[in-house]
């Protein structure tokens, strides 16, 4: 008996120094193993007359009883101090910016879209999103374009397949102007939106691709004005090509939304060190039809609106030649061409 208190004192001691789940195994196999200490007590009590193997029998489970839970309640500690001390250890602060080494970069797509609205926004344009599958009068009826102008051809357009509603078929918007439609519609002027996304047309070849991205602006107040369109696209286009001194060109043009309106150009310098003038935009003051469309008293308010190609205008910004390159997923191209996070606008 007296050997047995020693032994449990002995085997609590041991448990509770155990400073590790591998020491705190080897404890239990000494005292509760095939051949542990208890283990091989408890095979001895078959040796024992009757009246003591019962007395024996009954402090050695008590014992055993101590051991087991003092092995338990160790290890749930020993566990804890374990993942107290990883969590410690493998502490990650979230907030810090990537590493500079990591692999991942911005597509230059991104980029010039980030710098693009980084400018407007700093202007004093708010961001506005719309769906990529549009009704015919997002797309079409309210910007002043007729059923029968080229642009709603079947060679032009992604048409969904037609409903038995009889409503006109859903459409790939073709440029992001039911944005500023749908603007118009819930919103009252001023109106100062810079509205960028996918955009779909059937065309395809070294210089179109069936889907690329836009930015089209509006602005819509009681006394907007050409002057106001020529001053924000300067100023836009020398901080986009990070070039104070950048010349811009306004030549007449015609687009069904917008009357007057003018394509821009500007004065690059190509790699032969040749100067030549590259359309980039097109703009103008939102035609009457389209404000009254749109749920806005013309005689009331006028606006500007301009629109560009994001490919293009990246391609111009980076050296980028090939347009098709831009959705290839590349990775030789976009270690290349691609953006590391600190480069960001
Ligand atoms: C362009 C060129 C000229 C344009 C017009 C409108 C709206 F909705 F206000 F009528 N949004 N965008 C526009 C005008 C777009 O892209 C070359």
């Amino acid at each position: 008996m007296e050997n047995l208190e020693q032994l449990k004192d002995q085997l609590l001691a041991c448990v509770h120094k155990a400073s590790n789940l591998n020491e705190l195994e080897e404890t239990r196999l000494q005292a509760l193993g095939k051949k542990g200490k208890l283990t091989l007590m408890m095979k001895n009590l078959g040796q024992m007359e009757p009246e003591q193997r019962k007395t024996v029998g009954q402090e050695l489970n008590l014992v055993k009883q101590a051991i087991s839970e003092a092995l338990d309640q160790q290890k749930r500690q020993l566990e804890d101090d374990d993942l107290a001390e990883r969590l410690k250890a493998e502490q990650l602060d979230i907030t810090l910016p990537a590493r500079e080494q990591s692999e991942g970069r911005l597509h230059p797509l991104s980029q010039a879209l980030d710098s693009a609205l980084e400018i407007f926004g700093r202007m004093g344009y708010e961001v506005k999103e719309g769906p990529d599958i549009e009704n015919d009068f997002n797309n079409f009826t309210a910007l002043n374009i007729p059923a029968e102008h080229p642009a709603r051809q079947e060679q032009d357009t992604f048409y969904l397949p037609p409903n038995s509603d009889g409503e006109d078929p859903m459409v790939l918007r073709t440029h992001t102007s039911p944005v500023q439609v749908r603007t118009m519609l819930d919103q009252k002027p001023p109106i100062r939106i810079i509205a960028p996304g996918r955009t779909y047309r059937s065309d395809y070849d070294a210089t179109h691709t069936p889907m690329f991205h836009q930015i089209e602006g509006l602005v819509i107040d009681k006394d907007i004005t050409m002057g106001h369109l020529k001053g924000c696209l300067e100023e836009f286009c020398r901080l986009f090509f990070e070039n104070p001194n950048l010349q811009l060109r306004f030549r007449p043009a015609f687009f069904p939304f917008t009357e007057p309106s003018a394509e821009v150009d500007i004065l690059w310098t190509n790699n032969k060190g040749q100067e030549e003038w590259l359309e980039i935009l097109g703009c103008g003051m939102v035609h009457p039809n389209v404000l009254e469309n749109c749920g806005i008293d013309p005689t009331e308010n006028q606006g500007f609106a301009f629109g560009m190609g994001i490919e293009r205008i990246a391609m111009l910004k980076y050296g980028i030649t090939d347009l098709r390159l831009f959705f290839e997923s590349d990775l030789r191209w976009l270690r290349h061409y691609g953006f590391h996070w600190f480069e960001r606008a």
